[in-house]
C-alpha cells in the first residue's frame, strides 16, 4: 500500500492544517490526532473570525431593527442562507431553514409534516443503521399518529437491499427516512436510486445528510431529494446551527414546529396566520452569529472545493482499512472496500472494552469516540454493545492513520 500523499486529489492537508488553530495543540503532551470527526468537526480560522467579526462589530437582532447594525446582521445572515443553498445547489435560499442541527430538522419533519400527512395505518421506511435522531422522532410520530415503522432489508455492513425496498411500498407507505452515510459503518447509500423508487410511487424520502454532506459534494436537485437534514458543527461550522433543505411546496405546506415572534403575518387575539418561507419556520431570533459562521464554513469548503475533499478522505480511508485489517485481532465494521464508504472507521480490538481503547489511545493524543454512537439497534445487528470508531476529515494525514494503527497496536498488547 503506497502512503497517500493526496497530491492527486488537488488538496495540501498541510497548508489547510495552519488553518486550524486547535491543530496545533499538544494532548497530553503529544501532538494532537484529531480522528473525532463523525462527532464534530474543527474550526478554520475563516470561521472563528467571522463570529467574532460579528459580535465585535455589527452584533444586532435581525429582520427587526432599522438601525444600521441590525441591517447588517440581517444581510449577512440572508447571505449564509444563500450561500448553504448554493452549496448544496437548492433552487430558491428560502428552501433552507435554519435549525439547531440535524436532530431538530428531523424533527421539525416529523411534527410539522408528518402529522398533517400521516395518520393511522400509515407507514414510514427506515433502515437498521439510523442514528437515534432519525428514529426517536419517527416512533413519536408513529405512536401519535397510529402509524408504524417497518425497515428495509440491509446486510451487516449497511448495503441495502434495493429490490426487496421496491417491494416494501404499498397504499399505505408515506415516507422514507434514511441517512445518507452511517455514522456508525461509514456506508454511503444509494441516494438517489432510494428516491427515484420512492418517487415512483408517489412517497419523499428523508435524507440524514449529517455525516455526508461535510464529506462529499451534495446537489439536492440533481437528488431530486425532498427534505435533507444536516448539522453545521460537523461541516467546519459552529455548533447550534444546522439545515433542514425541504423542496418548496412541502414546506409550503408544513406547520410550524415553534410559535413566537418572526413566523407570524397577522396575530389576534384567538388565532395567528404564517408569513412566508423561510421564515414561518425559524420562529424566535435564530442563531445570528451560528448562521454567519456557517456561511464561512461553506466558504471554506468551497474553496478547497467538494471533490477534492471526498478524494483526500478516500485516500486515507483506503490506507486506514488497509493498516488496520493487517493488524492481529482487529475486527473493522463497514464495507472492506473503500469505494462506497466515507472516512467513518469502526473497530474493535480483541477483548478489549472499546472504552479502554479509547482511553489508551487517548494518553497518546489521538481523540477517537467509543460507546453506541447514538446507534443502539444497530449495534444490536451487529452483536457488540459497542465499538471504537476513528473518523477523517480534510486536515488529516496519512502520518495520522500510522499513529492510529501504532496506537492501536500498543492498546491491544497492553491488554495481552
Ligand atoms: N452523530 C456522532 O458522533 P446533531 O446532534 O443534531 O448535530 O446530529 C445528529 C446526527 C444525526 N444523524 C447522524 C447520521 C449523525 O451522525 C448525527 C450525529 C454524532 O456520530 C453525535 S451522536
Amino acid at each position: 500500500m503506497t502512503v497517500p500523499t493526496s497530491a492527486a486529489a488537488g488538496l495540501d492537508a498541510t497548508a489547510i492544517r495552519a488553518d486550524f488553530p486547535v491543530l496545533a495543540e499538544r494532548v497530553h503532551e503529544r501532538p494532537l490526532v484529531y480522528l473525532d470527526n463523525a462527532a464534530t468537526s474543527q474550526k478554520p480560522r475563516a470561521v472563528i473570525d467571522a463570529l467574532q467579526t460579528y459580535y465585535e462589530t455589527y452584533n444586532a437582532n435581525i429582520h427587526r431593527g432599522l438601525h444600521a447594525l441590525s441591517e447588517r446582521a440581517t444581510a449577512e445572515y440572508e447571505d449564509a442562507r444563500s450561500r448553504v443553498a448554493r452549496f448544496i445547489n437548492a433552487a430558491h435560499s428560502h428552501e433552507v431553514i435554519f435549525t439547531r442541527g440535524t436532530t431538530e430538522a428531523i424533527n421539525l419533519v416529523a411534527r410539522g409534516w408528518g402529522d398533517e400527512s400521516v395518520g393511522e395505518g400509515d407507514e414510514i421506511l427506515l433502515t437498521e443503521m439510523e442514528h437515534h435522531s432519525n428514529l426517536v422522532p419517527w416512533q413519536m410520530l408513529a405512536k401519535r399518529r397510529g402509524a408504524s415503522l417497518r425497515y428495509i432489508p440491509m446486510d451487516i455492513e449497511g448495503r441495502i437491499d434495493l429490490e426487496a425496498y421496491a417491494r416494501m411500498f404499498g397504499p399505505r407507505t408515506r415516507l422514507v427516512a434514511v441517512t445518507h452515510m452511517s455514522n456508525v459503518l461509514g456506508t454511503i447509500t444509494p441516494a438517489a436510486e432510494l428516491i427515484q423508487i420512492a418517487h415512483q410511487h408517489d412517497v419523499p424520502v428523508l435524507l440524514d445528510a449529517a455525516q455526508s454532506i461535510p464529506h462529499l459534494p451534495v446537489d439536492v436537485q440533481a437528488l431530486d431529494a425532498d427534505f435533507v437534514a444536516f448539522s453545521g458543527h460537523k461541516m467546519l461550522g459552529p455548533t447550534g446551527i444546522g439545515v433542514l433543505y425541504g423542496r418548496e411546496a412541502l414546506l409550503d405546506a408544513m406547520e410550524p414546529l415553534f410559535g413566537g415572534g418572526s413566523m407570524i403575518r397577522v396575530v389576534e387575539l384567538h388565532q395567528s396566520t404564517w408569513t412566508v418561507l423561510p421564515y414561518k419556520l425559524e420562529g424566535g431570533t435564530p442563531n445570528i452569529a451560528g448562521a454567519i459562521g456557517l456561511g464561512a464554513a461553506v466558504d471554506y469548503l468551497q474553496t478547497v472545493g467538494m471533490p477534492a475533499v471526498t478524494s483526500h478522505e478516500h485516500e486515507l480511508t483506503e490506507y486506514a482499512l488497509s493498516l488496520l485489517s493487517d493488524l492481529d485481532g482487529v475486527r473493522l465494521f463497514g464495507p472492506r472496500d473503500a469505494t462506497d464508504r466515507g472516512g467513518v472507521i469502526s473497530f474493535y480490538v480483541g477483548d478489549v472494552h472499546p472504552h479502554d481503547v479509547g482511553t489508551l489511545l487517548d494518553a497518546d493524543g489521538i481523540a477517537v469516540r467509543a460507546g453506541h454512537h447514538c446507534a443502539q439497534p444497530l449495534m444490536r445487528k451487529l452483536g457488540v454493545a459497542a465499538t471504537a470508531r476513528a473518523s477523517l476529515y480534510l486536515y488529516n494525514t496519512a502520518a495520522e492513520v500510522d499513529c492510529l494503527a501504532d496506537g492501536i497496536a500498543r492498546a491491544k498488547a497492553f491488554f495481552e
